[in-house]
This record gives C-alpha cells, sequence and structure tokens, in this order.
C-alpha cells in the first residue's frame, strides 16, 4: 500500500484530525491527551478516585477541540475520550458505547452525501485514529484487550500503546512488547502497522515505516509537570531513582507517536479511514439491507432505496446542471459574436454612406 504524506503542503491551511482515546480506567489517557495538547484539556476528576472509577462507565463520548502546532503545521485536533472500564465487570455496554459511536459518525456523512442539497455546517466527525491502552501488566494481552481490538479494528485505525510504560524496566518492557505484538498477529487482530510497499514505496518511507512498526506497541509516559532540567522546562516524572522524561525518545515512544500521529502519518491516516474504513463500512451497510439477517434493523430496504434513488437524481441533477451551463455558454458566445457582426455592419455602413457623401462633393 502506497503511503501518502501531509506534512507541508498543508502548512498554509492546516489540516483537521481526529484521535480517540481507549482503555481500561487508570491507564494514563487523559494524562496522555494533556501531554500531547501541553495544556488541561480533559479533567481527572473522576478517574483519579479509583472508589468512583467505575462512575466512568455512564460517560457520555463528547468530543473536545484543541488547535495545535505540528512542525509549523496548524492542525485542528478533536480529542475522543471514551468512558474507561474495568477488569472484572461485565465492559460489554462500554464497547458498544465506542463501536457504535464510530458507526454513528459513518452513518452521518453516509447521510450528508445522499442529500440533495448539502448542509454547508455539516461536520465530519470520523475518528481517524484510535490509541488502545494497553495496561503495564507485563505478562500479555488480556482477553478484554483482544476482544476490544478485534471488534474496533475494522472501523477505526487502531494503534496499541502501552500506558504508564515507566512502571516496567526496559528489559521487561522489550518482552511484553514482544509479547503483545505475537497475540495480535496470532488473533489476527489488523491493527494500524505502519504500511508500506516494498516494491511502490521509496526508501525512506519504507526505513520510517519499519522503525515506527518495529516500535508497536508504543511505550507511553505521560505527565501534566514540568521539571527544570539544566535551566529548561521539559514534561518528565519525578522519581526517587530519577527522572523520566517524555520527550525523551530513550525514556519512552510519545516523541515518535505523536509526530508520527500529527505530521508523518497523518495524511495516511486519514485516507485510511475514508478510502478503506468507510467505504467497507458503507458496502456492508448496503449488501445487509440487500440481504437483511432477522435481528439487524439498523436501516430499513426501503430508506436505503429511496437514498440510492436520491443519489442518482443527485447525480443526474448535476450532470444536467453542467449540460446546461455549456448551453448556457455557447448561446452567450453566440449572441455576442452576433452582437460583434451586428456592429461592423453598422461601422460598414457608416463607413459607405460617409464614402458615399464623401464622393458625391468631390463631384462638384
Ligand atoms: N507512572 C506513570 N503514571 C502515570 C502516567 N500517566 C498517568 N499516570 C498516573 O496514573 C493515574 C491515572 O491516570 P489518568 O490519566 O487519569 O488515567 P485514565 O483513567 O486512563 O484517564 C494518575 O494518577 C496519573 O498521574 C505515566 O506515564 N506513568
Ligand atoms: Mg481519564
Amino acid at each position: 500500500m502506497a503511503t501518502r504524506r501531509g506534512g507541508r503542503k498543508n502548512a498554509k491551511k492546516g489540516v483537521q484530525f481526529t484521535l480517540m482515546v481507549v482503555g481500561a480506567s487508570g491507564t494514563g489517557r487523559t494524562t496522555f491527551v494533556n501531554t500531547l495538547c501541553e495544556s488541561e484539556v480533559l479533567s481527572h476528576k473522576i478517574s483519579d478516585n479509583p472508589e468512583s472509577a467505575h462512575i466512568e462507565e455512564g460517560i457520555k463520548i463528547k468530543p473536545i477541540n484543541v488547535e495545535l502546532e505540528e512542525d509549523g503545521v496548524r492542525i485542528a485536533l478533536t480529542i475522543v475520550d471514551t468512558p474507561g472500564f474495568g477488569d472484572n465487570i461485565d465492559n460489554e455496554s462500554a464497547f458498544q458505547e465506542i463501536v457504535g459511536y464510530l458507526e454513528r459518525q459513518y452513518d452521518d456523512i453516509l447521510a450528508e452525501q445522499s442529500r440533495i442539497k448539502r448542509n454547508p455546517r455539516f461536520r465530519d466527525n470520523r475518528v481517524h485514529a484510535l490509541l488502545y491502552f494497553i495496561p503495564p501488566t507485563g505478562h500479555a494481552l488480556r482477553e478484554m484487550d483482544i476482544e476490544l481490538m478485534k471488534r474496533l479494528s475494522p472501523r477505526v485505525n487502531v494503534i496499541p500503546v502501552i500506558g504508564k510504560a515507566d512502571s516496567m524496566t526496559p528489559s521487561e518492557l522489550r518482552g511484553f512488547k514482544k509479547r503483545v505484538m505475537e497475540d495480535i498477529e496470532h488473533y489476527g487482530i489488523p491493527v494500524y502497522n505502519f504500511p508500506y510497499d516494498v516494491e511502490e514505496d521509496d526508501e525512506d518511507t519504507i526505513a520510517e515505516n519499519g522503525e515506527l512498526r518495529s516500535l508497536l506497541p508504543f511505550a507511553i509516559v505521560g505527565s501534566e509537570d514540568e521539571i527544570d532540567i539544566g535551566g529548561q522546562l521539559v514534561r518528565a516524572r519525578m522519581y526517587p531513582w530519577g527522572i523520566v522524561e517524555v520527550d525523551n525518545l530513550k525514556h519512552s515512544d510519545f516523541g515518535r507517536l505523536r509526530s508520527a500521529l500529527l505530521n508523518s502519518h497523518l495524511a495516511d491516516l486519514k485516507s485510511l479511514t475514508d478510502d478503506v474504513l468507510y467505504e467497507t463500512y458503507r458496502t456492508e451497510k448496503l449488501s445487509r439491507t440487500m440481504h437483511p439477517t432477522e435481528n439487524d434493523s439498523s436501516i430499513l430496504p426501503d430508506e436505503l432505496a429511496t437514498q440510492s434513488v436520491r443519489l442518482k437524481e443527485e447525480q443526474l441533477r448535476r450532470e444536467e446542471e453542467k449540460l446546461r451551463e455549456i448551453e448556457l455558454r455557447v448561446q452567450r458566445e453566440i449572441s455576442e459574436k452576433r452582437q460583434e457582426l451586428v456592429a461592423k455592419e453598422e461601422a460598414l455602413r457608416n463607413l459607405e454612406s460617409r464614402l458615399a457623401a464623401q464622393g458625391s462633393m468631390s463631384d462638384f
């Protein structure tokens, strides 16, 4: 698959990007978002207190907009935080809520695209990347991690990350990363793995994507505090034994993930969302409607038939409009030429009569 690049060509206009964070309560999602945005865009109110962590379950998913700048490019970033879930309780409703949210954004586009008249205020809220926070257990993926990633991957670019990675030693982390990727492979979970094509892509892309792929799952360290290191304020976590710097590539993969999301792979994540994930959803919905099963009543055949008739009508209407424009232009050109001709004829007649007058004068 060829990789398309965002970056500089968007420098003037700015770009929009939507990122969702998913994971169990206390895995560091809120802290990550605030670290990424370098401000407190999400509050910790609920998850900070383990006693009331379960209340998160019922939270409605609400997107938050933030303006960022990455490498000189203005980014209108939308962050979608999701309800955290617990270890042992029934997580089904949280799973459904997340998948439901992703699909609703696709449904909105589908509806908008089949309208005869576009809504000028329509907002495309499709999620371009989803960070799945794996807790730093050091073992392997848990059943719920596998289950959730499996269900999310067909709808969104899932990027697995390990939250609070500083809870592990470097060698524990290496082993854990390896086991996580083995599980992902074993269960055939189609996570976003910085796809590249050895035939089609250039050397630099292959090298860069290969390197990012080798870092999966990204080891995340987040911090809302800045610490003075040699006269410079850096985001870091302080421990009795030392300091973990968020942006230090030796300490965590945060910096690599940030630049991949907001710079090098932003365009690729967006085009995969539009060209592959959304298209797949649309096709599935269409075929489900053609062959509805008993317990699927999300969209009625009538509704879809109307939708496809509308789409055809819209297409016809646009073609007619184009033809009409051409017709009008040709008519305009003909009438201009005619006027020119009339004007020339008149000028000629004027000239003739003046010549005639001169001729008759010189006769005298
Ligand atoms: N050691 C460590 N602790 C973290 C990190 N990120 C967050 N925490 C702490 O973990 C707790 C839960 O973090 P929070 O961001 O609220 O998690 P959320 O429930 O997933 O949103 C808080 O006490 C944070 O200070 C990290 O990278 N390393
Ligand atoms: Mg939180």
